[in-house]
């Protein structure tokens, strides 16, 4: 493997003319790219095969992360990075008069994920391999990833994500590790062997794809499983064999496939199985590659569920046990409980997941017959546990009005259950699943999430990294914790300078991003105000937008009135099938096209929605904010990630009590972030006396009644039916997120950063104090607390 520049180049050209048959000048920009990538795989093999041998060697137990998304992004640099290599290539390719950014460009994301969720299964892996934990992730290798939006006359349109174009450089495929899953067909009792089979299944087959994860400064590589279907060699008969490649096919195509439909929602339920069988049949077969059976199963494999979307490992682990090892309930059972934990990412109502029994019993009725079991067994258990308590039995059961419910399952069948974030556990415990914790003390738990701070941090931000390295030297990027001597640095009046200038710098990269992609001229020397996240009625871009109307309005009709130039910046994909949130980002456009154009205000406002928020833009536009908006309405966002982000890189947040934000003002204090609006208790109070009335805000406050009205007044639309979604969800529906209530608070926020800002002496202060308070959010703490209180994992040996 090469050390040095020269061995590099010596290896890199040899390479192009062996694949491509020309010199390094004459080949394309893509093969260079495509060999630069096979080169970094290569590297990180020995390593990979290495950690493989070790953990079996020395008998180690390993998490596997079972989640439908990870939101990888690209891999290069990061590998390229954690490797150690990164410098050689780039003075190596120079010489080739090659610009490694230009290579880097041409990498897609991998975005087989939609949001939090997604990123934070990618983070954790990054973190555990850089801990040097064995770790293995299971998932799907989506055709298409999440979609690839496009903002056309301001309107979200959907293309697919064609993230495979060039190929996907990372991935082995491993057609040993091959299995058939099976659906469909149904249960018969075997008199003769005295057990259930599951005949005239139809059979897929599952190939999985391993990509190496490589951990930062460590020997460690992990595994990412990715499992694509196909046709099995035995394909059914009743069915035309286009049909069923085609049917096959669909299952590992794209990311959540739209569910409103009963075959949308069916095809989302295959998806689970398929991943969740294939994954299991692939840690039972390694298991018993290494010990004579499965009895110690639970001592060597810890199954992290990532949300309820995997929570099928439960029944599909006991029909292994049962079914093929011919275990008993009860001693299956042990296993099962003892291997899987759960992570609760949502309380939303409409997030936790319920399959029609009907459609669970057609397509897996074997799973079916194992869910009722379990769920015949914990109605026992909780008859006793609760004392014959009717009432808390008919909240709790798995399977209620002809619907199994995926996340009753998930904690009846794990030993662990986390919520996301402080407040998040706490709303777990004391209300959404209080009969749960009441049935089983002390299996909730929190785990506050964190970020990988070298993904998010040291290598997205460069110039950051450098004036750390100078304050604090660099022993914060293998013990984040370290970020804290950055304290000692806030009144240092060259190193608020210096951190001025970084984000200056940012600020420039990212105003030149914005002119290229957008046409629009911003200022960089204005408050670069971001809110970039899914979207979703209850984060409130919308109050957000709502406030900017409301300065636009203010400038235009009061000549005294002009606030500290803004830039307000969002970035947000809306799901294809939410018409409100498809709205939301048309209003903001609208908005955009109105106050941008207007010479009156256009020196003091700028509005700019970035298209096709993902991974990669995100590393462009986080360390270039000013002001982090994390606004959602109390109690609603579990945790939130790019808070963190955010603040690692020395934004303020504007936020409410919510989630993580919590926490982060907590450790910052209150003198370095800005709260405003309701808290959850204040909610809750509302809802009890059903004292909230939209109209009664409408009436009594001429802000609030001018920006709403302004949404059916033609201000930003031709048409006046254009925002009439937006206006009856604020008015006819009450507001559900609150909006009106908390406008008051959320403008004086505002305020309150204008003048903040102003201070540019303590401005720097408190984003030095943000990012030296940071290092509680990274990932590795994240895992450092799971790994005690739930995996109870060793570090590989050879690391
Ligand atoms: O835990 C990761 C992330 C949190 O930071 C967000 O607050 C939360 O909204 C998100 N949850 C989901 C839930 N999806 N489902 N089901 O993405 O998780």
């Amino acid at each position: 493997m090469f050390k040095t520049k020269e061995e590099f180049k010596y290896e890199f050209s040899k390479r192009i003319i062996e694949t491509y048959g020309r010199t390094v000048e004459e080949s394309h920009i893509t093969e260079k790219f495509m060999i630069l990538e096979n080169m970094v795989r290569d590297y990180a093999s020995v390593n990979w095969a290495m950690t493989k041998m070790s953990v079996q060697k020395h008998e180690q137990k390993q998490v596997h992360y079972f989640s439908m998304e990870f939101l990888m992004g690209r891999l290069l640099v990061n590998n390229m990075m954690n490797l150690g290599i990164y410098d050689i290539a780039k003075e190596g390719l120079a010489d080739y008069g090659i610009n490694i950014h230009e290579l880097e460009e041409l990498e897609s994301d991998a975005g087989l994920g939609n949001g939090g969720l997604g990123r934070l299964a990618a983070c954790f892996m990054d973190s555990l391999a850089s801990l040097s934990y064995p770790a293995f992730g299971h998932t799907i290798r989506y055709t298409y990833g999440f979609f690839e939006q496009k903002i056309e006359d301001g309107y979200q349109v959907e293309v697919p994500d064609q993230w495979l174009r060039l190929g996907n450089a990372w991935e082995v495929r491993k057609p040993k590790h091959q299995c058939d899953v099976k659906f469909f067909g149904h249960v018969v009792w075997n008199g003769e062997k005295q057990k259930w089979e599951h005949v005239d299944a139809e059979l897929v087959r599952a190939v999985p794809y391993d990509v190496p994860i490589v951990g930062a400064d460590t020997k460690v590589t992990n595994t990412l499983r990715l499992w694509k279907s196909e046709p099995a060699d035995d394909i059914p008969r009743n069915k035309d064999f286009r049909q069923y490649t085609q049917e096959v096919n669909d299952i590992t195509q794209t990311l959540y496939p739209d569910d409103s439909t009963p075959a949308g929602k069916m095809l989302r339920l295959k998806q689970q199985y398929f991943f969740v069988a294939a994954g299991l049949n692939s840690i039972v077969r390694a298991h018993l590659r290494v010990y004579p059976d499965l009895h110690n199963f639970a001592q060597k494999n810890v199954i992290q569920l990532n949300d309820t979307h995997p929570v099928l490992v439960i029944p599909e682990l006991m029909r292994i046990l049962i079914d093929d090892y011919e275990f008993e309930w009860d001693e299956a059972w042990e296993i099962v409980t003892h291997t899987c934990a759960y992570t609760n990412h949502t309380i939303l109502a409409e997030a936790l997941e319920k399959w029609p029994i009907e459609m669970m019993k057609n397509l897996l009725p074997r799973i079916y017959q194992i869910i009722e079991e379990i769920h015949r067994r914990f109605i026992g258990y909780v008859k006793i546990a609760s004392n014959g308590d009717e009432q808390l039995l008919n909240r709790v059961m798995i399977l209620r009005d002809g619907q199994v419910h995926m996340a009753r399952l998930a904690i009846a069948g794990s030993f662990s259950v986390n919520g996301v974030a402080a407040l998040h556990t706490d709303i777990l415990k004391n209300r959404e699943m209080q009969d749960f914790d009441r049935i089983f003390p002390g299996k909730f738990n929190n785990k506050t999430n964190g970020v990988t701070h070298r993904r998010w941090l040291a290598y997205c931000n460069p110039q950051l990294s450098d004036l750390l390295h100078e304050a604090i030297g660099d022993s914060w990027i293998k013990h984040p914790d370290d970020l804290e001597k950055l304290k000692k640095f806030a009144d240092d009046s060259i190193i608020r300078s210096k951190f001025l200038n970084v984000k200056y710098q940012r600020k420039e990269d990212l105003a030149r991003y914005i002119k290229e992609h957008n046409g629009i001229e911003v200022d960089v020397n204005s408050i670069f105000d971001i809110q970039v996240k899914r979207l979703h009625a209850y984060k409130r871009q919308l109050l957000n937008i709502m406030h900017v109307i409301y300065l636009y309005q203010r400038m235009k009709e009061d000549p005294s009135f002009r606030i500290y130039p803004h830039t307000y910046i969002f970035g947000a994909k809306a799901a294809p099938s939410y018409y409100f949130a498809k709205k939301v980002i048309k209003l903001i456009n609208a908005v955009a096209d109105v106050v941008n154009n207007d010479p009156v205000t256009n020196q003091y406002l700028k509005v700019v929605f970035i298209e096709n928020y993902g991974v990669t833009i995100a590393e462009h536009i986080i360390p270039a904010a000013d002001v982090s908006e994390q606004i959602s309405t109390a109690g609603k966002e579990a945790s939130g990630t790019s808070n963190m982000k955010f603040m690692m890189n020395g934004a303020i947040t504007l936020g409410t009590l919510d989630g993580a934000n919590v926490e982060i003002a907590e450790r910052v204090g209150d003198e370095n972030c800005v709260i405003f609006g309701m808290k959850v208790e204040d909610i809750n109070k509302l809802k009890a006396d059903n004292s909230y009335h939209a109209w009664d805000y409408y009436n009594n406050d001429f802000r609030i009644k001018k920006v709403v009205d302004s949404l059916t007044d033609g201000t930003f639309a031709s048409s006046r039916e254009e925002f009439k979604l937006i206006f009856d969800e604020l008015m006819s529906h009450n507001d559900e997120y609150y909006l009106l209530a908390d406008f008051d608070s959320y403008v004086k926020a505002q305020e309150k950063i204008n003048a903040l800002y102003q201070d540019r002496e303590n401005w720097a202060k408190m984003c030095i104090m943000n990012i030296a308070m940071s290092g509680y959010f990274s990932s590795d703490r994240t895992i450092e607390d799971y790994v005690k209180d739930i995996w109870h994992l060793e570090r590989v040996a050879n690391k």
